[in-house]
């Protein structure tokens, strides 16, 4: 079966047709990465090309989003199905303001797939949250993801209170979402930037070999 109809399922907000398509493709062989990046990453990039060049509304991206939903149900178990114990926490959520969580999630289960324990505050979370869940939770790690120029900033401010927490060192930030690049998270004093969730991963383990815990 081709990718394709997923794709399109995608795109056209079709929740149920992306459900039984991801299921299909799966039992019929086809590697969970692949059923990713090849149907459903691309899905969310076309709705996102369309909604900027104001040929579709938010309620189409609402709809599409929902449909991307769905079909991550059916690969998360799959995507998760390997993992090794524990190799160290992780604290991670979508800045304040910011309701955008599918990027976060696809992280988050990447990260749980290589073995971290994932305390995910959700979305729109203060920047002193994620600083009490790091140091509750005894995570070295703070992930923050941003899909808005207008939240971006907020990244700067869980920045801010970490050194103004005097946990500087003890506690690493890694910053992502396509708001955000490389510059950005180096102007900030951000420790770590990725543009995707498999090099999110390759961050994270680089920081915790590191600083495991605080
Ligand atoms: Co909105 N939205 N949206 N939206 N939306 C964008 C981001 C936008 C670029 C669309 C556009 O204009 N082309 C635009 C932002 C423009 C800007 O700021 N420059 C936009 C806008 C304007 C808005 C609203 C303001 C619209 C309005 O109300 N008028 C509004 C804001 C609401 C709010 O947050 N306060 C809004 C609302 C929504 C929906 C609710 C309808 C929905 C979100 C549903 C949800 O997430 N539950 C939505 C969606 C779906 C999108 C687009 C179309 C798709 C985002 C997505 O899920 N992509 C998006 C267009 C786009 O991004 N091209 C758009 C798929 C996802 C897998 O990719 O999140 O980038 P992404 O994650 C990637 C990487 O970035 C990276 O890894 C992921 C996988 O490889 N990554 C990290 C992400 N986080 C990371 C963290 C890391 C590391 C890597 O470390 C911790």
């Amino acid at each position: 079966m081709s990718f394709d109809k997923l794709r399109f399922a995608i795109q056209d907000g079709d929740a149920a047709a992306a459900k039984t398509l991801t299921s299909a493709l799966v039992d019929s062989g086809s590697v969970p990465a692949e059923i990713l990046n090849q149907a459903m990453l691309p899905g969310m990039s076309v709705v996102g090309a369309r909604f900027r060049d104001r040929e579709i509304f938010l309620p189409d991206v609402l709809l599409a989003a929902r449909a991307m939903k769905a079909a991550m149900a059916v690969l998360e178990p799959l995507l998760l199905r390997d993992r090794v114990p524990s190799a160290g926490a992780i604290v991670l959520g979508t800045v304040r303001g910011d309701l955008h969580d599918i990027g976060k999630n696809l992280v988050s289960v990447m990260l749980q797939g290589a073995g971290y324990r994932v305390v995910d505050l959700g979305s729109d979370v203060e920047p002193d949250a994620f600083i009490d869940a790091a140091v509750d939770e005894g995570a070295s790690v703070i992930g923050m993801s941003a899909l808005l120029t207008t939240t971006m900033t907020e990244m700067a401010a869980v920045v801010g209170r970490i050194r103004e927490r005097e946990l500087h060192g003890r506690v690493r930030t890694i910053v992502g979402g396509a708001a955000v690049s490389e510059a950005f998270a180096c102007e900030i004093g951000a420790d770590a930037y990725a543009s995707d969730a498999m090099t999110a991963v390759d961050r994270v383990k680089a920081m915790m070999a590191a600083n495991p815990s605080i």
